[in-house]
């Protein structure tokens, strides 16, 4: 915004880049020297650091901000805006908030600037109305770090009993409204205060005997409720819904003549038969318990009842990870940092997926024609040596016309070959369709990544015929990405159980940039769960020869 050299830019970013990725809370170390040994931070930004975690911020950026009186946060959130845009809109059109924006695009003032068309304006309003729906809501990754941390103090308290998140962050949906945060005490007015009183909490919405809300800096907010022992159970069952999931099972007890609320199931006497847990209350209406990520009354309830739940896939069967990015674009390590990182996982393997540069305007990649070049380097005798196997992939971009941007006699020489759209988005649905199933037919593609290419809170997929896609994948034998990076999820819960209906096979990808991203490998687990997946449809279960064996048939 203020014309500042790139390098000093840079500087930033990375210092950013490297604190966000740093396994230390950065906020923990407050040592001018220590900190300097984190690479990319010297003395100016270490000084800073330091006074940021005293006081919340720092003067230079206070003044810094006085300087320039927009809003960058929330229009750098609205797709189709970067810095570079909104620079240019506050010093032509002095366009500081969203809602100048808004006017000004309802005026055509953005056409009469260079480079701006009327589609611009188009995707721009498009973009804000994406913002407004989602702007309520948060990444499940964000508000599981939020809640996770906060269960973790509440339950250290010496008055706690039990303390439990429920909620759509328990069914780990992949956006999130609020926390619900059950907690049963010794004493309840002082596990009040001390949720109240944690440091997080920027303001307190609510305060009574058996609940409080409170909100942290972001707005994020959480709901505190305090329950009797004997009814944990249906406190944690109520709580965790989903809605519909409740409604029905509701509907169940009655059909048997029993009563069922948040403090317990009851007979018509009203006397409680069960309430302590979760599995009794399940129990005595004559059904499993299901796993709390499948309830929202999409057949799990009519499956716990003839006792034929899915059974699900879980973290510990995943044994590698199937698309990643290192140094070689933009990502922050090597592949051999990522394999050793991987073998830390105790994973038998892991696959390099750089992008294709043909075709794709990103921060470097492997071109065509080197990629013999790109699999010797994954292959060198030194990555052999780790315990973790590197497969050499390609991350391959699918053109407007369905053809791919890498020829099949170097397809060929990879170990797995996923196809993504990262370009023109915006194509009618029959034509996008038709872009995909083009893409299958070529025989050298094991797996579609990122399917919808929606980016969570961000931009909506781009539209396409699932079903039949998910027809020709099976067809084809084509696997289905589950990308877990916390601002895809993609394919969701929702659609992943539909493919699995129509018999098609999935991989997991954490797509990382970095090697602290690899544990993000648990979001796409979650979406798998949500998904009904169990071990057998999810490739990067089988063994490193079983995954290779599966990769071969292709060829
Ligand atoms: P969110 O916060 O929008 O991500 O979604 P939830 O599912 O966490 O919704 P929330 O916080 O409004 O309520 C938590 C749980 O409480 C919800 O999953 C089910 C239960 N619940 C809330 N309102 C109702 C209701 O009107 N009827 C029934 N049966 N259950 C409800
Ligand atoms: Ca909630
Ligand atoms: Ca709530
Ligand atoms: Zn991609």
């Amino acid at each position: 915004m203020r014309d500042e050299m790139i390098f000093k830019i840079r500087a930033y970013r990375r210092a950013a880049r490297e604190i966000e990725e740093n396994p230390q809370k950065i906020a923990d170390i407050q040592d001018l020297k220590k900190l300097q040994e984190i690479p990319g931070i010297g003395e100016g930004i270490a000084n800073k650091i330091i006074e940021i975690s005293e006081t919340g911020t720092c003067e230079y950026y206070e003044q810094l901000k006085k300087t320039v009186p927009v809003d960058i946060t929330t229009l750098n959130s609205i797709e189709g805006l970067g810095p570079k845009k909104i620079k240019r809109l506050y010093d032509e059109l002095g366009i500081q908030t969203i809602q100048d924006l808004e006017k000004a695009i309802k005026r055509k003032k953005l056409q009469a600037l260079d480079g701006f068309r009327e589609k611009t304006e188009q995707n721009l309003l498009r973009g804000i109305t994406s913002y407004k729906k989602h702007r309520d809501r948060f990444r499940l990754d964000e508000a599981l770090g939020y809640a996770q941390d906060f269960v973790e103090k509440l339950r250290s308290h010496p008055t706690t009993l039990n303390v439990e998140i429920a909620g759509s962050l328990r069914r780990r949906k992949e956006t999130i409204g609020d926390a619900d945060i059950l907690i049963s005490s010794k004493d309840p007015q002082v596990s009040m205060e001390f949720f109240t009183s944690l440091e997080e909490v920027s303001r307190i919405l609510g305060k009574g005997k058996t609940k409080s809300t409170i909100e942290f800096d972001n707005s994020f907010q959480a709901d505190l409720r305090v329950i009797d022992a004997k009814s944990w159970g249906a406190a944690l069952q109520y709580f965790t819904g989903d809605k519909a999931h409740n409604i029905k099972v509701r509907k169940i007890a009655l059909d048997k003549g029993l009563k069922l609320n948040e403090y317990g199931l009851f007979n018509k006497t009203g006397k409680s038969i069960a309430g302590k847990t979760e599995k009794e209350i399940y129990q005595k209406l004559g059904m499993q318990t299901p796993p709390a990520e499948i309830r929202r009354d999409t057949g799990e309830i009519e499956a716990a009842l003839e006792n034929k739940l899915p059974n699900l896939i879980e973290q510990q069967h995943i044994r590698g990870d199937l698309q990643m990015h290192t140094t070689m674009s933009d990502g922050i390590n090597s592949a051999e940092e990522m394999a050793k990182k991987g073998a830390e996982l105790g994973y038998e393997y892991i696959a390099i997926t750089e992008h294709n540069t043909e075709g794709l305007e990103v921060a470097g990649g492997v071109s065509a024609k080197d990629i013999p070049d790109y699999i010797k380097q994954l292959k060198s005798s030194k990555a052999q040596k780790l315990s973790c196997k590197i497969l050499a992939g390609l991350e391959v971009n699918i053109g407007k016309d369905g053809t791919l941007t890498v020829p099949d006699k170097y397809l060929e020489m990879l170990d797995f070959v996923l196809v993504a759209i990262h370009s023109h988005f915006r194509m009618s649905k029959n034509e996008m369709t038709k872009r995909i199933l083009k893409a299958f037919d070529n025989p050298y593609v094991h797996a579609f990544a990122h399917p919808t290419g929606r980016l969570l809170l961000r931009r909506d997929p781009y539209e396409f015929d699932f079903e039949t896609v998910c027809k020709k994948a099976k067809e084809k034998n084509i696997l289905l990405e589950l990308n877990a990076l916390p601002e895809r999820l993609d394919l969701d819960g929702e659609s992943a159980k539909l493919a699995k209906e129509f018999g098609c096979k999935f991989c997991i990808g954490t797509d990382s940039h970095s090697t602290t991203q690899l544990e993000n490998m648990k979001y796409g687990v979650y979406m798998a769960r949500r998904g009904w997946l169990e071990k057998e449809n999810v490739i990067n279960t089988l063994s490193l020869k079983e995954l290779e064996n599966h990769l071969r048939q292709k060829k």
